[in-house]
């Protein structure tokens, strides 16, 4: 049997206690992938459950059916498992009503981002989905391609202002700094290049909020479906696993209507960039420094490699000496306690967190997780060993024999295999832009 909205769940297991058929869809989401199952779309079905009505999610997947398989016959439900040392505890979120696969019905996509009842467009489509040329430009052709957001949101937008609809809020969710701003500016560069007459028009009427999103969210197996379909009594092909923790921080800057994310536990804020900042580049540039030394030493899982008396003491002091001194805190913000909770967080022995998926697209990644604490130190004349331990790391990560998944996959390997590697990945014109040069 598997789960659908006939299913009869455990009294345990919260489930969605607002009447599912009379939602409208207010958010399009692009890219749900689990993060989103297990972040967004959870605090989404929270406000729903407090009383919100109209803010059904209909997902996009850009190129894979995988997640659509899952879902749609399930009637958009999916089990969140969060675990933790003491147990697991599950929820059915409810939120989303359906998956489209952009590459499959594509109109069907621009019709959702289009539709007068939606108010929202959010993203998470990784790093490497905003399709940015090294100097931070969209890149143009490959945003004219099949699998590129910009397409869908531009052919949506040009709908709504034919027909007279109100402008959207276009949400990254994404771990970029600025994901705002990014977003902005990338959509600016596709609309001038491909719809000018828009361009004005989405100055005006859509926003494009920062957000600071958190949940460590590993991919799911096989054996944490099968643990979930114990607990539940029916297979659940959607199932995602998460850690207890949660944490949103969102620029309160919309075109119109939201969901009150912020009564269940989002922080709505004027300025984002504190919180973004040191999650970046505490949290993510201590996960990157984990996953290529813990690689390289041998381990699987986070949780292994932060236990590791060789490794710990390192993260430690790329968190506390080395991050957090770049890091403007707002008022309230203790980032000694963060970095506490983060080594906390990575210890959780019931996540299995695989270090090969942090490894992932580390060309993408280490610019705004590692490169910015390097030239703030740089500029003011200081070293960093920690972060000069992981950029070492990661290169003898590409020399490894672990198979390197990552757009510039190539280059790197070959720039990994040249004697000048520094330069030719930090150097002038080298294949990671950033303003911090390696010593020589
Ligand atoms: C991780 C993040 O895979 C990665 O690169 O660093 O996905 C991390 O788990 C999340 O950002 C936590 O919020």
């Amino acid at each position: 049997m598997r789960l659908s909205a006939q299913t009869p769940l455990p009294a345990s297991v919260q489930a969605p206690g607002y009447d599912r058929e009379r939602q409208a869809a207010g958010i399009v989401h692009i890219g749900i992938g689990a993060f989103h199952r297990a972040h967004q779309a959870a605090y989404t079905d929270d406000a729903m459950n407090a009383g919100d009505r109209d803010w059904g999610i209909i997902g996009v997947s850009l190129r894979s059916g995988d997640v659509a398989a899952q879902l749609n016959p399930q009637d958009g439900l999916y089990t969140v498992s969060m675990r933790s040392a003491a147990g697991s505890e599950l929820r059915v979120v409810g939120a989303v009503q359906h998956v489209l696969v952009a590459s499959k019905t594509p109109q069907a996509v621009v019709d959702a981002i289009a539709a007068p009842t939606t108010h929202i467009v959010s993203f998470t489509v990784t790093e490497k989905g905003y399709l940015r040329r090294p100097d931070g430009s969209l890149d143009l052709p490959e945003a004219a391609g099949s699998s590129s957001l910009y397409r869908f949101v531009a052919a949506g937008l040009a709908a709504r202002k034919a027909a007279g609809f109100p402008g959207l809020t276009l949400l990254s969710c994404d771990n970029l700094a600025g994901n705002g701003a990014v977003l902005r500016r990338l959509m600016r560069d596709y609309l001038a290049a491909y719809h000018p007459g828009l361009s004005a028009w989405f100055d005006s009427e859509c926003r494009c909020p920062a957000t600071m999103i958190d949940r460590i969210v590993p991919a799911t197996t096989e054996a944490d479906r099968a643990d979930v379909e114990a607990q539940l009594g029916v297979r659940d092909a959607g199932a995602v696993v998460t850690e207890a923790f949660s944490q949103w921080v969102i620029e309160d800057d919309f075109a119109g209507l939201r969901p009150r994310w912020e009564k269940v536990g989002a922080e709505l804020v004027a300025d984002v960039a504190p919180y973004e900042t040191a999650k970046l580049r505490m949290l993510n540039g201590a996960h990157s420094a984990l996953a290529y030394i813990g690689l390289g030493a041998g381990h699987a899982f986070v949780h292994q490699a932060i236990a590791d008396p060789a490794i710990r003491p390192l993260i430690d002091r790329l968190m506390r000496e080395e991050a957090a001194p770049t890091i403007d805190a707002a008022p309230g913000q203790d980032l000694a306690a963060y970095a506490d909770a983060l080594l906390d967080r990575f210890a959780n022995p019931a996540l299995h967190h695989r270090l090969i998926q942090i490894a992932m697209d580390g060309s993408q990644k280490i610019p705004q997780r590692w490169l910015e604490t390097l030239a703030w130190h740089q500029h003011r004349g200081q070293r960093c060993r920690s972060l000069e331990a992981a950029i070492a790391a990661w290169i003898a990560f590409l020399r490894s024999d672990h198979p390197i998944d990552d757009p510039l996959a190539d280059k790197l390997l070959e720039a990994a295999a040249s004697p000048d590697v520094m330069e030719r990945l930090f150097g002038d014109g080298g294949l990671i832009t950033s303003e911090w040069r390696p010593e020589t």
